[in-house]
């Protein structure tokens, strides 16, 4: 049986929502605590020298990192998540890897800024300088994508649960709804689905 470690309202959320369209069975396991203190559990950093969920470990005793692969290996045995046809697989291989290249990646910085910046004003700031960064990747990607109504056209793909989980993070949703109504607008609709709607109610809380 696959084993995923992940954390409530973390990047496990939507290997969850996959895992759950997929029907495939799967052993959970809370890894990473934030409140009151951040703290791992010794097993993550044994598979994950990174400490960072989720993580997936297979069948086979294999690990596989990275939300953005572990989502399109899950959509090869998922018919209908992801698109076939060749010019919406183009920009569906592009936004897959922009999500986590480009906005999930800031999050390492923005969630810890101690870690790489002295003293509590720089991190403010350091902090401010990222919340923008990612507003910034939100309006690029709200000129570029035309939902229709999808990011990719009539049927939800896994790029549509992917943009409904990092739509829960910063700059945050009222953000999104205000600045990008097109993509706020899709993740409202992704998150109607039943399997989304009951994964995010239990890893965000609504
Ligand atoms: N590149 C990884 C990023 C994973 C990641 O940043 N996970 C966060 C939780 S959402 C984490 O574990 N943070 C703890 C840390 O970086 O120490 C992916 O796409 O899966």
């Amino acid at each position: 049986m696959l084993k995923l470690y992940g954390c409530k309202g973390c990047g496990s959320a939507v290997v969850e929502a996959m895992l759950r369209m997929a029907q495939v069975p799967y052993d959970y396991v809370e890894a990473l605590q934030w409140q009151p203190a951040f703290k791992r559990i010794p097993e993550l950093e044994r598979l994950n020298p990174l400490g960072q969920v989720p993580v997936l470990v297979l069948d086979d005793g294999s690990v596989m990192t990275e939300s953005s692969a572990i989502l399109l290996w899950l959509a090869e045995k998922t018919p209908g998540l992801a698109p076939t046809d060749p010019a919406t697989r183009a920009q569906f291989l592009r936004w897959m890897s922009f999500v986590p290249a480009s906005v999930y990646s800031v999050f390492a910085f923005r969630d810890f800024p101690e870690r790489w910046v002295e003293g509590e004003e720089a991190q403010k700031a350091f902090r401010e300088k990222l919340t923008q960064r990612l507003r910034d990747m939100w309006t690029t990607m709200e000129s570029q994508l035309h939902p229709a109504p999808y990011v990719l056209g009539s049927s939800m793909s896994v790029l549509d649960l992917y943009l409904a989980m990092v739509s829960r993070w910063s700059p945050g949703r009222q953000w999104i709804l205000a600045h990008c109504p097109k993509l706020g607008a899709a993740v409202t609709l992704t998150e109607q689905h039943p399997v989304v709607a009951r994964t995010w109610k239990e890893n965000f809380g609504t």
